[in-house]
């Protein structure tokens, strides 16, 4: 990672409007092009924690004209367009994030040291002079800036804090109790990676991952439909108020929450949409559905993120508490983000998926 940079890094440039709330519907989708969902007839029972995602067409992506009109970082989106038509095979998901509980019984079992908790190494910080990297393992926290949002230091709310980890979210001091459903955060790619294989599962694909978020629904702006608060009740845990200085928590939650604390999607899953950022198995390219593979497609070979060109980045998914009309709003199921694989923060966990032929192998 780019000492203090984050996975939000590029967003900081960006000016901050007031979000209208106008939400434009989605485009309707002609009969004829309607994708074409597979029967949702699970191969077995669920692996435990798991639901099955059936599979088939979708249509990947945001269109620029689904966007809520006013919406003062449009361009977060340029990466999640064109729409296009994907088939994805079927798939076994978690489903919630992983949370600190079950990270646990794998470090327990295996003995893993997560990237957040070992001294850091200089080639992990490309153009960071080797006496400004960190000596003492750390991660980076979101900590409430002090003070009006004009005045605010773009990414002075993320705080690089010495002993801070999976087991420590904000640093030595703190520790997990009351927190064992939470997602963990502070993990690295490489660490869900282990996570998951320990688990015999794997990360999803972007594109498995997107087609789970959407639950069955066709080009749908929201996880759960066209309309942010149906019935005037937030779906997922995201940011009200004017992100960074005022969080009101009307969702119930100002930090983390519990997962499962929401309704589920169409498939069973939970948190799709805000908590924590999820990490999926593929690089990230900027321009990658240009010409990605209509069938299974599992990423470019190389990622190449404009905003930080040379930069090796993966895909992140689903947003975290911290999005906000006013910010981040990509909590939206076509909604791409990207990071490090050696970042941590305390935003970023993960969930992992199962194939058929990694069912019952374990
Ligand atoms: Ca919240
Ligand atoms: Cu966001």
């Amino acid at each position: 990672m780019r000492f203090p940079r984050t996975p939000l890094a590029a967003l900081a440039l960006l000016p901050v409007l007031v979000l209208l709330p106008c939400a434009a519907p989605a485009p309707a989708g002609g009969q004829a092009d309607a994708p074409k969902l597979n029967p949702n007839k699970p191969p077995g029972p669920a692996p435990e924690g798991m639901v099955w995602i059936p599979g088939g067409e979708f249509y990947m992506g945001i269109a620029k004209e689904q966007l809520p009109r006013g919406l003062p970082a449009a361009h977060h989106f340029r990466d999640a367009w064109p729409v296009h038509k994907v088939y994805v095979d079927g798939f076994w998901m978690d489903r919630t994030e992983v949370t600190n509980e079950q990270f646990a019984q794998f470090v327990k079992a295996t003995g893993h040291v997560t990237h957040a908790e070992r001294k850091p190494d200089p080639r992990d910080f490309p153009g960071v002079p080797a006496d400004k990297v960190p000596k003492e393992p750390f991660s980076v926290v979101f900590v409430m800036p002090k003070g009006q949002d004009k005045e605010l230091e773009p990414l002075s709310w993320w705080k690089v804090v010495p002993g801070a980890c999976w087991k420590h979210p904000e640093g030595p001091g703190s520790d997990l109790t009351g927190r064992g459903k939470h997602p963990v955060v502070h993990v690295a790619w490489e660490d869900a990676a282990a996570y998951a294989k320990w688990a015999g599962k794997r990360l999803p694909t972007e594109a498995e991952w997107e087609f789970a978020a959407r639950g069955g629904l066709d080009r749908k702006l929201y996880a759960w439909g066209d309309e942010q608060k149906p019935g005037g009740k937030w779906q997922c845990n995201v940011w009200q108020g004017t992100f960074p200085t005022t969080n009101t928590a009307e969702d119930g939650f100002a930090g983390l929450a519990p997962v499962a604390s929401f309704p589920a999607n169409g498939y069973g899953l939970h948190d799709m949409a805000g908590n924590a950022w999820e990490w999926c198995a593929d690089f990230y390219r900027a321009d990658y559905y240009e010409d990605s593979p209509a069938r299974n497609p599992r990423g470019p070979a190389t990622s190449h993120d404009p905003f930080d060109p040379g930069i090796v980045k993966r895909v992140v998914r689903g947003g975290s508490f911290l999005c906000a009309d006013n910010y981040c709003m990509r909590y939206l199921p076509g909604a791409r983000n990207k990071a490090e694989p050696t970042s941590t923060a305390s935003h970023t966990g993960f969930r992992c998926v199962m194939e058929l032929t990694q069912a019952g192998k374990k």
